[in-house]
């Protein structure tokens, strides 16, 4: 199993990204540490310098197995379901202008809190019109650089769009593209999925990226989720891809990032 964690690049307010602030030092712990990549949240990415990120990245030879863009709703307000054509047009374009990092960390490009919620005044159903408009743009953008999007169900505190793996199953059979699939999340499923174990079975391959956070939603063994029972179902979807570390900083964020990686690999399924 291959393990990540979150790392912003830019201050943002979201509590779970375990790193925040300085580039070079986060990577040169979290390389330490043992993790094998870091998934990096990005606003904007003419924000940063791309370049100079890939060059550090290699440099502490970690993978970039996901792009967070839910900075764009969290700060900006930018989503697919907004009510202004404007603001969907802008968080499309954002989305979009992900893909040429995308393609060169070969990243997956997470769409979480940037579908937005149900607005007041806006129907359900013409939101998800919206939604899977978008979805079919920024799949059909991202194609012919091999990227791919990952749509994450998120839990009823924080959207009211999508926030089970079903409903996700459902949006994407909606949206029709071979290149966006699913982002499961152990601490939203803790919230939102019956058993977890089913739901995650009932994906297959249409599970694109992993969050691990436990129950209290601190680092995987600090609250009473079954990670070896989760995990092993994972794999047995034949899912190869990165497990990625998306906890509170605490009780700081170097200790949760080691507490949570030393757990993981404790666990028999670590070794598959
Ligand atoms: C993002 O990956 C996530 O899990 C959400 O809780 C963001 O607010
Ligand atoms: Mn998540």
């Amino acid at each position: 199993m291959k393990y990540s964690i979150v790392l912003s690049t830019q201050p943002a307010q979201f509590q779970a990204a375990t790193f925040k602030g300085g580039l070079e030092p986060n990577l040169q712990r979290i390389a330490a540490l043992g993790y094998a990549g870091v998934e990096l949240a990005i606003r904007d990415p003419r924000l940063v310098d791309a370049g100079e990120i890939e060059r550090l990245v290699r440099l502490h030879g970690l993978a970039v197995p996901a792009i967070g863009t839910g900075q764009a709703w969290g700060e900006e307000g930018l989503s697919f379901t907004d009510p202004d054509p404007e603001v969907r047009r802008a968080a499309i374009e954002r989305t979009i202008s992900h893909i040429p990092f995308a393609a060169r960390t070969g990243a997956v490009i997470i769409i979480g809190l940037l579908r937005g919620v149900v607005k007041p005044g806006v129907d359900g159903s013409q939101a998800m019109d919206w939604l899977v408009a978008a979805l079919q743009q920024c799949c059909a953008a991202a194609r012919p650089h091999g990227v791919r999007l990952a749509l994450e169900p998120i839990c009823r505190y924080e959207t009211t769009l999508i926030n089970n793996l079903a409903q996700g199953l459902e949006l994407l059979r909606q949206v029709g593209a071979a290149n966006m699939g699913l982002l499961a999340d152990t601490f939203h499923m803790n919230i939102e999925e019956p058993v977890i174990e089913d739901s995650i079975r009932a994906c297959g391959d249409r599970i694109f990226h992993f969050h691990v956070a436990d129950s209290n939603r601190w680092y995987p063994g600090a609250g009473h989720l079954d990670f070896e029972r989760i995990l092993n179902t994972l794999l047995s979807t034949g899912y190869r891809g990165t497990v990625s570390g998306e906890f509170m900083p605490l009780p700081d964020a170097d200790t949760a990032a080691q507490r949570g990686i030393a757990f993981l690999r404790s666990l028999p399924s670590a070794a598959r």
